[in-house]
């Protein structure tokens, strides 16, 4: 646990505070005859820069083993995420898109959720999208799609086929990305000198605040700070000129980044710099007292499934998301617990969750015959799924949520 390894932004020494232990790749839903002996691990344990500030995970796992032709994760399966981005889109079309012959980039672009509205304006765009089965979606809806990863030679390529960008975007991808070096080198090269970087992940305010803990599996390498992004940019040449807070996925900021010296910094910028200050929000102590939590949390509920079978209720579980896999692989939450998981998504549908095995089934085969629990996975579309399923309550059903702590609902 002492030991450092260096930060993936500066070099700093990082110093672990919390381990997860061995965790599955949190996408890779397996097929029902898989051969168990060959699914991949890896250790899950994220550390703070001492230099820096940037909270980390502390392995990293190979981009070509999440991202890729079976990738399950489509963006447009909730009707919330779909308004937001749809909103995003036209903001920008009368701010930063209002110019002449504007040219918009956007990596992770997924299914086209976000880009489909810019596309259908007409509107000059590209997307980045290593994961063929969602880039092929996006191109069903008309978005002109790259089917790569971005990095500062795909920017360099773009540049010489597109020119310039007016904006750079990206919308949970950021933090999915190690290698933060080859992308900003990149985002400088492409982005016109007036241009902007924009890009949303989750917050670690919001992450240490309700210890949303399942934040954090493969996929997710970095957990942001207005401090360490504004730290991030100026090492490369890039400034921190806005922030916003976003309620999505549980809580989420929207960084606004200019090359340096071209655009004063919001009021914004300066004031959540100052709020995670006066929390220690990247103090060891913090973030060792977040481990805390985590702990309760994780013997809360394993309590209280345990409790549940052996009062003969049943429990099935809603949304078979990335981030359930660090709850159920840290509580060894297994299909005796949780018989399945349903989701919406066809292709984890007949599949196994990662390594706790759970079989992934369709919503039909929840309100068929409605449990008495239901272990909400998906917390972050609570609003929209509870809306949706009022007859469960109606029937009784009463949901398990985790985050901010256990509780029955
Ligand atoms: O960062 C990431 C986010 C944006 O998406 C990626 N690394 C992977 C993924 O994470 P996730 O799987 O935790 O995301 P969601 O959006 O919480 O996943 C929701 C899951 O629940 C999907 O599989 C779809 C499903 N679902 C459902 O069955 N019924 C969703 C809704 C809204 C529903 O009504
Ligand atoms: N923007 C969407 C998708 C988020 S999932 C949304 O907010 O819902 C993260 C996406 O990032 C995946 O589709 C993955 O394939 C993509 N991704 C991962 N590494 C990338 C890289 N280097 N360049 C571009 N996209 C990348
Ligand atoms: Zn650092």
């Amino acid at each position: 646990m002492s030991s450092t390894i260096p930060c993936r932004i500066c070099a700093g020494p990082v110093q672990e505070f919390f381990d997860f232990g061995r965790q599955p790749l949190s996408d890779a839903f397996l097929p029902v005859d898989a051969d168990f002996s060959q699914e991949f691990f890896f250790r899950l344990a994220v550390g703070v820069c001492g230099t820096c500030g940037m909270v980390q995970l502390t392995e990293e796992v190979p981009r070509d083993r999440m991202f890729h032709e079976d990738y399950p994760y489509f963006s447009s399966g909730s009707a919330y995420m779909r308004e937001h981005f749809e909103g995003l889109a036209k903001r920008l079309l009368t701010t930063e898109l209002s110019g002449g012959d504007p040219f918009v980039v956007e990596l992770g672009c997924n299914d086209g959720v976000m880009l489909g509205t810019l596309a259908d304006s007409g509107v000059r765009h590209l997307g980045v999208e290593p994961s063929a089965s969602v880039a092929a979606v996006a191109a069903g809806k008309g978005v002109r799609v790259r089917t790569s990863f971005f990095e500062e030679a795909t920017a360099r390529e773009i540049l010489a086929e597109d020119g310039q960008a007016d904006v750079i975007y990206a919308a949970n991808t950021l933090c999915h990305i190690p290698y933060m070096d080859s992308i900003l080198a990149g985002v400088r090269a492409l982005l016109k000198p007036t241009g902007v970087f924009v890009f949303e992940d989750p917050y670690l305010g919001d992450i240490v605040e309700r210890t949303s803990f399942d934040q954090i599996y493969d996929e997710h390498f970095f957990f942001f700070t207005a401090s360490s992004v504004r730290e991030m940019a100026a090492r490369n040449g890039l400034e921190l000129v806005d922030v916003e807070r976003l309620t999505v996925h549980g809580g989420e900021v929207r960084y606004t980044l200019a090359p340096a010296g071209q655009r004063q910094p919001s009021e914004a910028v300066a004031a959540l710099v100052a709020e995670e200050k006066e929390r220690k929000l990247s103090d060891l102590t913090t973030l060792r007292a977040f481990g805390e939590n985590v702990l309760k949390i994780r013997d809360d509920l394993t309590a209280l499934l345990t409790r549940l079978r052996a009062e003969g209720k049943s429990v099935v579980g809603y949304g078979a998301t990335a981030k359930s896999a660090t709850v159920t692989n840290l509580c060894g939450i297994g299909p005796e617990l949780v018989p399945f998981v349903c989701d919406t998504t066809p292709a984890k549908q007949g599949r196994l969750t990662p390594g706790t095995h759970i079989p992934v089934r369709t919503p039909d085969a929840f309100s068929g015959d409605y449990p008495d629990y239901a272990l909400l996975f998906a917390w972050n579309h609570a609003e929209e799924i509870m809306a949706n399923e009022q007859e469960f309550r109606a029937a009784g059903g009463k949901w398990i949520l985790y985050v901010p702590e256990v509780k029955v609902v």
